[in-house]
């Protein structure tokens, strides 16, 4: 298998094979608040889109020899490795003299000076595998002006022309800043972003799916169907699972889709309609009472990891523990017991919510932020939470003669199982045409452009390689009580057609044991079953 995988050879768009020529569009506006984001960005707002073309001359531009510098940003997505063999490969058809440094463990890297140089031998060991393993990943913020400095630094002694910073919203939020800087103070270093991140909230027009998000919804949907099985043969447990996706819901949708469970909870539906913990708490005990009635003490419950944040009442409970945990006073009293401390501090509505959870989620709830001040919501065991509060709903039903039947409850939490499975052909096709594309970019002289393939449903023949400002997808938004510029993320619509697919079957999938197992991900065989793409990019992009 890895012997074999590793011969695979990354399906290309015609635009990227051969000579390539670029066609430039109009020139473009960011999605909101034009006014701000073009002065924080005088250099590179406006830009045009751009898109490679096949072409019978070969360009001359990219002939002179360029080293080029490249990051892994976040979290790990199936398919890094595959963007950086693209990259390698494209600067070294540009030019065999070409170099591409790789910074180690993420944008610190950058700043720290800690680098490799990538060779082939470096590269042939990791096409098509998963992981970002080759150079490592981390999550320091690129946004001060010292560190851009200290970056540059090493990118002089390097003479790299150009660094790629494939990341997710942040990352790539960070790298448009970055062109910024670097174009205002003339150092002729272009900057260039990959659209990375399983979580399938790096889209919109230009971007249409996230690379990783394909990979690791097929690996946790192949999870969830042996599971299924597992429930259907033993009859015996309902299975709460708590799926990555940080705030959007996309995994979790994706994977109901998938696998067709009893109940898939869609956190920006529960925002839509202003749900409380107890009414999903009793919706799924209702469910759970339903399935017992035909005999059936067995389910599976799908739940996105970024719930907690999307019930109302949690939400604005949150909101006031960030202000309080970030406080000089609590800095100062340093407590020792931090539950006991924000009891008496927090306002009367915030506090009854605060004081009605468990303990132990309590703890999990006020547990240290992100550098990018989140809250780590892959540390919140909401899987348990919700399961611990449907046993004391059902013994609630069961007194109240309302509820016959079996509960037992088993949990699992998918996440870190799929960010570094081996890249589907989608990823892998994906990925590869992406690095391929940034290293023409690159070569066209751009810089504060992500680069992006499209029409991605079509065989990747036809798929359109190009590069979309990065300022076209900014807009204002509060982080940490300021309004700075960041690409808008994009949660679950409810107007869209894989929630509304989902809508029109989920009763039926509640009451029903209408289960599917969609099995590992196949590499060799036929097409429909090897190359098929998620069904929320098939549902999106269909006409
Ligand atoms: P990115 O946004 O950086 O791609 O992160 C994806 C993710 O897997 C989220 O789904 C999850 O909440 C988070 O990373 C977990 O972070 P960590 O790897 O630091 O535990």
């Amino acid at each position: 298998m890895q012997v074999a995988r590793a011969a695979y050879q990354p399906k290309l768009p015609q635009g990227l094979k051969g000579n390539v020529t670029l066609k430039e569009g109009e020139p473009t506006q960011s999605v909101a608040d034009q006014e701000e984001i073009k002065a924080l960005f005088p250099n590179t707002y406006g830009l045009p889109l751009v898109e490679f073309v096949p072409s019978d001359k070969a360009s001359e531009s990219g002939k002179e020899p360029m080293n080029v510098g490249v990051i892994l940003s976040g979290g790990q997505a199936p398919g890094g490795h595959n963007v950086i063999s693209g990259l390698f490969d494209g600067i070294k058809r540009l030019n065999p003299a070409n170099k591409l440094y790789g910074f180690l463990l993420g944008p610190g890297g950058l700043v720290d000076h800690k680098y490799i140089e990538l060779t082939s031998d470096i590269i042939d060991e990791y096409r098509n595998t998963g992981g970002f393993d080759i150079i490592g990943s981390g999550r320091t913020k690129l946004e001060e002006e010292s560190q851009f400095e200290s970056g540059l630094e090493i990118l002089r002694e390097l003479g790299i022309k150009a660094v790629v910073i494939i990341g997710g919203d942040d990352s790539n939020t960070n790298a448009c800043v970055l062109a910024e800087y670097y174009l205002a103070h003339k150092t002729g270093i272009q900057v260039i972003g990959c659209p990375k991140t399983i979580d399938g909230d790096l889209k919109n027009d230009q971007i249409e799916t996230s690379f990783g998000f394909d990979t690791a919804c097929k690996t946790y949907s192949e999870l969830i169907g042996n599971i299924e099985r597992d429930a259907n043969s033993a009859k015996k447990y309902w299975h709460f699972i708590k799926l990555m996706g940080r705030s959007a819901s996309h995994i979790a949708l994706e994977c109901a889709l998938e696998t067709q469970p009893n109940i898939c909870i869609v956190s920006e539906e529960v925002q839509q309609k202003g749900e409380t913990l107890q009414d999903i708490v009793d919706n799924i005990a209702q469910a759970v009472a339903d399935r017992a009635k035909d005999g059936n003490n067995f389910g599976i419950v799908l739940i996105p990891e970024g719930l907690i944040e999307f019930i109302p009442s949690i939400e604005k409970l949150i909101a006031e523990l960030n202000d309080l945990l970030a406080s000089k006073e609590y800095a100062a009293d340093a407590p020792a017991d931090r539950i006991e401390w924000l009891n008496g501090k927090l306002s009367a509505a915030n506090a009854e919510v605060f004081k009605s959870l468990p303990r132990a989620f309590a703890e999990q709830l006020t547990g240290e932020r992100d550098p990018h001040g989140n809250v780590q919501v892959s540390l919140i065991e909401t899987e348990k939470l919700l399961s611990q509060m449907v046993a004391e709903k059902l013994k609630q039903m069961k007194a109240e003669g309302k509820y016959v039947g079996k509960f037992a409850a088993q949990h699992h939490f998918f996440g870190y199982e799929g960010r570094c499975a081996a890249p589907s052909n989608f990823d892998a096709d994906y990925c590869y045409s992406l690095g391929v594309s940034a290293s023409e970019l690159i070569a066209a002289g751009k810089t504060g452009y992500m680069a992006i393939v499209k029409n991605t449903t079509a065989p990747a023949d036809q798929w359109k390689a190009g590069g979309v400002p990065i300022t076209m997808m900014l807009n204002m938004e509060k982080r940490n009580g300021k309004m700075k510029p960041v690409i808008r993320k994009a949660l679950v619509e409810l107007g869209g057609k894989p929630f509304k697919e989902f809508a029109a079957h989920r009763e039926e999938w509640k009451k029903h044991t209408c289960y599917v197992y969609p099995g590992p991900i196949q590499y060799w065989g036929p097409t429909e079953v090897c190359d098929k793409t998620t069904e929320t990019l098939r549902l999106e992009q269909s006409k």
